[in-house]
């Protein structure tokens, strides 16, 4: 590929078996930070099911060929190519000796070997295995690994890789080898090495069938102390997939590292999990209740892959979501079940409603735009721009549907019959669709268009009631509305919608559910099937005009049209049943306010917010029968994200302007009441991460930053500053930093400055802490005298940042450039300028973190013209002078 003309695409379609298949693969290295030789003795033969009289097209990225050998003997007909090596005049069957090198301590990518921390890691998925060794590198090559080890035992005591350990001993020169096996055919994406100064806590434990395990976390010495609850976590997972799925741990050992230069979160590498630190470390002091969470979620998430992803993997990266969608709908169940058991179903739905929260934030934003693709993508560029929210979480929605529609045992049923038939193989998402199909007797040849469409359906809904017939008929529309053009050549025809649905009588109970044609009423809450474009169903029996409690517990990833009234809001915020929903009236209620204030805003109006609003959030604030959890979780309101994507065109300013408006004046009207929930929640004793008393936390936190809200904020500061000092957490002392940075915007940076100078000193050693400094100040509240941009800038010349660390970047960089959008989309383009900026420059160094970051101006043609045309001039920039295939993707379709 030349500089200037565009990489190529790789399309679903042209899927063809490899000519070639591996059994089996020794891998032997010697471990060396500036050239590390990898020995590789692969058997290979031919494919009977392949391309016929083919020559073996091995991948290899930034390698230098040594050696060819084939059966032993030198093997001249090979050429090495800027894509990998060619080898010809092949037999069929026969063994292929290569011998490479490769720099791990120049690789910034953080994509194949690398150091850290002067320890060695590998990252594989997706296609990282072809920067350590020419190989068939793509997940329907599965094979048996046999990996020796040899390097310094000084400066690299521990010696880790897939599988079970067989041999270890000394070498000549103060060296040491240890040799791994994986009993489990794998493809190469799972491969994984670890080598360096590691200490690790261990567990024995018993699995269900009664073999004993030995589980191990590995980390610096100095972190020895935060991982317990990572451990705690792991154990947890692996009870709940014998309990919930059957499926039980077959390896004897199952091991953990954290690496604090990472691209994402963690990787499921066969037995040998590689996880950003970030993930990894908790500890009271250090890790705030979000972060317990994220490591529980993480944990369970990367040891879930192990029977849904390794033990069956994907035909090819198309494919993806096969695995990535199952699996976080299977970690979002663990978290649900951990926090409520499988019975408190409002302890589940906080799970639930932040789940949903994070889909519409940010999974309907990636719909509406240019990088808008299926859950099974039809094409890409870049596979590691595919790595989405879509193929994540709206793949967990399409899982989570089967569920809807068989029930827990409907959907066990398929889960058992997809190992059943394809245990040990690279399947495809049909496959699994098929299953779950066959295990329930029934067609869901519809279903597929979950897969193939892109865009963010929308049910419309009218309702009837006919007061004489006492019947109540709701029609259902589904379409996609005005979507993305990348959508929207997606669109074959109508999808199956499951529809969940319940009535609510006016004394505020559910009215038991009777549809024409059944002989009596059953339940309460009912799954309707959408799979026309408009379908009426109609209930009987109604003795009055209900209120319809629509999509309970989001039970499809769409968005629901329907015109309740304010006060419907309220009523069923106050009363629905299903614990989602009445969050979702709040957010609905939320909204509608914030949005006509934004219009108002824009238009330079004055600004006032209705009694009766304020009203309902009073209510929720002081109603004592609902968990602290929801309460909070209840009085967030929209995001501004969330609140520009619901826009014709987004004004970032307009809409900073009315959420803080409205947060005043929940604030100012209700200072009472925030004060007292503040003092009742306030909690003295140890430290403990359980659902209750996080709920505890967050309430009081979230109290505080609305006291923080007001025009004077004595109380905030003076709570905030005593609550700093006596946090015996991090989630404490965190909102209190934070509520002190947003207090000083109307009291003056000195409220918060001692706090912020304290928070680094006392953390300076705690990198994961620092990147919450970082974040923080990132992430404030500016004012017309006080730009973020300027405090990030002077941030980045701070001596603890660095572009290199993919956490640091995030915190600073990321931080500012998507998670302050008033600040970031500043008239002047100063953001978009910055952003330009350090995306070229992260190009040069890690083209996967700089791509994500490309991504924060994918939908600049939602903007208001003045800042649409800076955004472009700033996306132009970027498209003429980055190199990486990964951010190119991005730009130019951004610009297309
Ligand atoms: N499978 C990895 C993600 C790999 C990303 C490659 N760019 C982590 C996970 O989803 O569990
Ligand atoms: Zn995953």
């Amino acid at each position: 590929m030349s500089d200037t003309a565009s990489p190529a695409v790789i399309r679903r379609a042209d899927y063809a078996q490899p000519a070639f298949l591996i059994d089996s693969v020794a891998l032997e290295f010697d471990l060396v930070p500036e050239r590390t030789i990898v020995k590789n003795t692969m058997r290979l033969r031919r494919n009977p099911d392949g391309a016929p009289g083919a020559r073996l097209e091995l991948m290899g990225e930034a390698l230098e060929l040594v050696s060819v050998a084939l059966n032993g003997v030198p093997h001249a007909e090979h050429r090495a190519h800027e894509h990998g090596l060619t080898v010809e005049n092949l037999p069929d069957a026969f063994e292929l000796t290569i011998v490479s090198a490769c720099q791990p301590a120049e690789n910034t990518t953080l994509s194949g070997l690398y150091v850290s921390s002067g320890n060695f890691f590998t990252q594989c998925e997706a296609e990282g295995f072809r920067r350590i060794t020419y190989f068939l590198d793509r997940p329907d090559v599965m094979a048996i690994y046999t990996v020796t080890l040899r390097a310094d035992k000084a400066a690299y005591p521990v010696l880790l890789s897939n599988g079970n350990l067989v041999e270890e001993g000394e070498l000549p020169d103060g060296r040491h080898f240890a040799k791994w096996e994986d009993p489990f055919k794998k493809p190469s994406y799972l491969f994984a090495l670890v080598a360096g100064k590691l200490v690790a806590i261990e567990e024995r434990i018993r699995s269900g069938s009664g073999k004993e395990k030995l589980l191990q976390v590995w980390v610096e010495p100095h972190d020895l102390d935060k991982t317990r609850h990572a451990m705690d976590s792991l154990i947890n997972s692996i009870r709940w997939d014998e309990a919930r799925f059957g499926l039980e741990l077959d390896l004897d050992r199952f091991m953990i590292v954290a690496v604090s230069d990472f691209n994402m979160g963690a990787m499921e590498n066969k037995g040998l999990n590689i996880f950003n630190t970030k993930y990894v470390l908790a500890n009271p002091e250090t890790a705030t209740d979000t972060d317990f969470a994220n490591v529980e979620a993480v944990v369970g998430h990367e040891y879930f892959h192990n029977w849904t992803g390794n033990r069956i993997t994907c035909r090819d990266w198309f494919q993806l979501s096969l695995k990535e969608g199952l699996t976080v709908f299977r970690d979002q169940e663990f978290s649900a079940d951990m926090q409520g058991g499988d019975t408190d179903e409002a302890a589940r739905a906080v799970k639930r409603i932040e789940d949903v929260r994070a889909l519409r934030q940010f999974q309907f934003a990636e719909d509406a735009g240019p990088m808008a693709h299926p859950v099974r993508p039809e094409s890409y560029v870049e596979i590691n721009n595919f790595y989405t929210m879509t193929v994540y979480e709206k793949g967990a929605e399409v899982v989570r549907m089967y569920q809807t529609l068989f029930g827990r045992d409907g959907f066990r049923r398929g889960m058992d019959l997809y190992f059943k038939r394809h245990d040990g193989q690279a399947v495809t998402c049909d496959d699994f669709r098929l299953a779950l199909a066959d295990a329930n007797g029934r067609d869901l040849t519809q279903f597929e268009r979950w897969y193939s469409q892109a865009g963010t359906p929308r049910v419309s809904v009218r309702t009837a009631y006919d007061s004489a017939q006492r019947r109540y008929a709701v029609t259902l529309t589904q379409h996609y509305g005005d979507c993305a053009p990348a959508a929207r050549e997606t669109q074959t025809g109508p999808l199956l919608i499951p529809f969940a649905l319940g009535l609510i009588g006016r004394d505020g109970r559910d009215v038991p559910l009777r549809l024409e044609g059944e002989t009596q009423a059953a339940g309460t809450t009912r799954v309707l099937e959408l799979t026309e474009a408009e379908q009426t169903f109609t209930f009987v029996d109604v003795a009055e005009a209900p209120l319809p409690s629509l999509l309970r517990n989001f039970s499809a990833p769409v968005v629901v049209e329907y015109d309740y009234t304010n006060d419907e809001l309220a009523f069923l915020l106050a009363h629905d049943s299903d614990p989602f929903n009445r969050w979702e009236a709040g957010q609905r209620l939320a909204t509608r306010e914030l949005l006509a204030l934004t219009a108002r805003a824009a238009a330079s109006e004055p600004l006032s917010l209705d009694d009766s609003v304020v009203a309902a959030f009073a209510r929720v604030l002081t109603d004592e029968s609902l968990s602290p959890a929801f309460r909070e979780l209840a009085l967030i309101l929209p995001s501004e994200a969330y609140l520009a994507e619901q826009m014709a065109e987004s004004n970032p300013a307009a809409v900073h302007a009315a959420r803080q408006f409205m947060r005043k004046r929940l604030a100012t009207a209700l200072r009472a009441e925030w004060l007292a929930v503040y003092e009742r929640h306030t909690a003295s004793g140890p430290y403990e991460p359980t659902p209750k008393a996080t709920g505890h936390r967050a309430l009081k936190n979230l109290a505080l930053a609305y006291l923080a809200e007001l025009d004077d904020p004595v109380d905030a500061i003076r709570l905030a500053n005593a609550q700093y000092d006596a946090a015996n957490n991090m989630t404490d002392r965190a909102a209190a930093l934070a509520a002190l940075l947003a207090a000083a915007t109307t009291a003056g940076a000195a409220a918060a400055q001692p706090a912020l100078d304290d928070f680094y000193r006392r953390f300076e050693n705690e990198p994961l802490v620092i990147d919450k400094w970082f974040a923080m100040q990132a992430m404030q509240r500016g004012s017309l005298d006080r730009r973020i941009i300027d405090v990030v800038g002077k941030l980045m010349a701070h001596p603890a940042f660095t572009l290199r660390n993919p956490n640091r970047a995030r915190s600073l960089i990321f931080s500012f450039c998507t998670h302050n959008p008033a600040q970031f989309h500043a008239e002047d383009g100063s953001g978009y300028a910055f952003w330009a900026e350090q995306v070229i420059a992260l190009d040069a160094l890690n083209p996967q973190v700089a791509a994500r970051l490309a991504r924060s101006l994918e939908l600049w043609r939602r903007y208001t013209p003045a800042l649409r045309e800076r955004m472009r001039e700033a996306l132009e920039r970027v498209a003429s002078q980055v190199k990486s295939r990964d951010v190119r993707e991005v730009v130019e379709k951004a610009l297309a």
